[in-house]
């Protein structure tokens, strides 16, 4: 069975999707780089092991970075999934583990790239906005896309109704993203995430029906 390790900053509703999902993965540990993290309280109740690798006691990102990595190799994890993580990692961090972090981004990347997404979102006019699950590359929210999910912009929305619907199709792709994983079914060709039987994931068919419908 491939392992995890779970990154989180906060609430950690992400990284519940993903413990309740049931999936063929051995999740090795839950990493916060907030002590007060309200997701650590979540996943030491279901008895996964919990780290705290504190940003603040580090002067530098690659210091921060080095320690965080630290706390990683020991547990030797296959995947480094982050769900919520809310710092930027060195490039030194990510060539550690080449093609082996993942991150759910709330958007439709590359549209809202960085923070305040549903912001920019409704700054925009957008009237279809999501989230997308994507492999992590130095390049800030642009490495390869595994599964997006669509939901719409209604009229009388503000940032927190629309977080909160978007957020629920976040808690259908991650963990679906993460199956796919499990069962050894993704792959890259150059900049695509492909289906290991060759047949392209993204953007095909398989993740037509993750496109959200909403009443
Ligand atoms: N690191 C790299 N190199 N590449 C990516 O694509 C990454 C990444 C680290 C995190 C998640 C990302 C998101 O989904 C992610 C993708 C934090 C920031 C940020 O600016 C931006 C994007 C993401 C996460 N963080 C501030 C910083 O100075 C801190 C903000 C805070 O602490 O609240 O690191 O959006
Ligand atoms: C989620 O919406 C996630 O996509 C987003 O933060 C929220 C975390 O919620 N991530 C980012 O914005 C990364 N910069 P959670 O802690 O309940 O999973």
């Amino acid at each position: 069975m491939k392992s995890i390790v779970i990154l989180i900053s906060g609430r950690g509703s992400n990284m519940e999707a993903i413990l309740d999902a049931g999936l063929p993965l051995d999740i090795k540990a839950v990493i916060s780089n907030r002590p007060d993290a309200v997701g650590l309280e979540t996943a030491r109740r279901r008895g996964i092991a919990t780290c705290v690798v504190a940003h603040t006691a580090h002067a530098s990102r690659e210091s921060f970075d080095g320690a965080l990595a630290a706390a990683i190799d020991e547990l030797s994890p296959d995947y480094i999934v982050l769900a919520g993580f809310m710092r930027v990692l060195t490039g030194g961090f990510l060539a550690r583990y080449p093609q082996r972090v993942l991150n759910i981004h709330p958007s439709l990347l590359p549209a809202f790239a960085g923070l305040h997404t549903h912001r920019q979102a409704l700054a925009s006019g957008a009237k279809i906005h999501g989230a997308t699950v994507h492999f992590v590359t130095s390049k800030l929210d642009h490495g390869p896309i595994i599964v997006q999910a669509a939901v719409p912009v209604l009229r009388n929305d503000d940032e927190a109704t629309l977080a909160r619907r978007v957020l629920a199709a976040e808690h259908r792709i991650y963990p679906q993203a993460l199956r796919w994983l499990a069962e050894g079914r993704i792959g890259l060709d150059a900049n695509d995430v492909v289906e290991i039987s060759g047949l392209i994931v993204s953007p095909g068919i398989e993740n037509q029906e993750l496109l959200v419908p909403w009443e």
